[in-house]
């Protein structure tokens, strides 16, 4: 049977923008790893045999250990791989990566973005996904939802496009910390937006050859994605260093990928067996219990997501609590999130309502 290098099975679909946040780090860093695809739209049976019940792309495993959110799982590649790490080691620098990350991942950018897939393509007709996206979000995903809110969210996403390249990229810099090569802060400055389905099975088709860095890329997608963009609001004219940094982001990736180790591809019920087969990649987790929230280690807690996909909670023993991270044993792993943006519960307590 094949195997996880360095014990790493990416969990993801490969026109996620999220998933890209971690493969692009991979395939920059040449970090060898396996991944297993998974369905747009639930159900995704690997995931309930690894009895993880978060619905959010993408997850990633080391050994036993379930590492949830992006911001996560940059972060442990990140300690786990420390030689030619893309993080700056100035506090300046670390500043900017996390107040990117904030914006990026915290805010609302992806809500917006995805607010402006024109309503005649073909995604937005498929009953199916709208319905999985309504029950993820808790929002509308209807035709007239979307074009009420399309000005706002044009103006939203506008707004980021002002933001970079009047702020981080006013001086013409190539990457957002005056780096030689795309840094962690040029990852989380990529506003994300997603791509459809039967667009990519649309081109498929035609026999043309996807080009998934040009598909995901939000600029560009949205550029490329007719009556996405107005081409007065935003355009190579409009935001001209914005887009001549998404070029060079592309042609970078584009070069790594000629000496980067080719993902393997694990099909589920493989991906389980190694996982479940592994051990857990860390030790010496501890409960910190003057945290706020006071919990003692061994309690029942459910972890989940507080932005979007919500009703996928997480119920295990705490096995690990601190500043930055919750980690609970469930039945068959040990899932780790983020303090940010999720929220843990002792199971038989009201949580918050905030
Ligand atoms: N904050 C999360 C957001 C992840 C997210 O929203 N991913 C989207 C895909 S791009 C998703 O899960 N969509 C619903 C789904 O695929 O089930 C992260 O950084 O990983």
């Amino acid at each position: 049977m094949a195997e996880a290098p360095n014990g790493i099975v990416l969990f993801h679909y490969p026109f996620s923008p999220y998933a890209r946040r971690v493969t692009w780090y991979l395939q920059l860093r040449g970090i060898a790893y396996a991944q297993c695809i998974q369905p747009p739209v639930l159900p995704r049976p690997d995931l309930t045999a690894l009895s993880v019940s978060y619905r959010r792309i993408p997850l990633m495993t080391i050994g036993k250990d379930v590492y949830l959110d992006t911001r996560l799982i940059l972060q442990k590649l990140e300690e786990r791989f420390p030689e030619g790490k893309l993080g700056s080691d100035s506090p300046d620098g670390k500043a900017t990566e996390k107040l990117l990350e904030s914006w990026m991942i915290e805010g609302p950018v992806f809500q917006r973005a995805a607010g402006l897939i024109p309503t005649n393509m073909p995604a937005m007709k498929d009953e199916r996904f709208r319905k999985d996206r309504e029950k993820f979000s808790g929002r509308p995903w209807s035709i007239e939802a979307i074009e009420k809110g399309r000005p706002e969210n044009l103006t939203y996403i506008r707004h980021c496009f002002d933001i970079l390249e009047n702020t981080f990229l006013a001086d013409g810099r190539d990457w957002i910390l005056k780096t030689e090569k795309p840094g962690l802060a040029d990852i989380e400055g990529s506003p994300t937006c997603k791509i459809h389905l039967s667009q990519k099975r649309r081109r498929k088709k035609k026999g043309k050859k996807v080009n998934r860095i040009t598909a995901i890329w939000p600029f560009d997608w949205l550029i490329e994605m007719p009556g996405a963009l107005p081409k007065s609001l935003i355009s190579p004219t409009t935001h001209p260093k914005v887009f001549a940094w998404v070029t060079r982001f592309r042609a970078d990736l584009k070069s790594s990928k000629t000496t980067a180790p080719k993902p393997v591809t694990l099909k589920g019920p493989d991906a389980v067996k190694i996982i479940l087969a592994s051990d857990f990649a860390e030790q010496n987790l501890s409960v910190d219990e003057t945290d706020a929230q006071r919990l003692k280690k061994g309690a029942e807690v459910e972890i989940y997501p507080i932005d979007s996909g919500f009703s996928h909670k997480d119920r295990g023993f705490l096995v690990g609590l601190a500043r930055n991270e919750v980690v609970v044993q469930g039945e068959k792993c040990r899932i780790h999130a983020p303090r940010t943006g999720f929220r843990v519960t002792e199971v038989g307590k009201e949580g918050s309502k905030l």
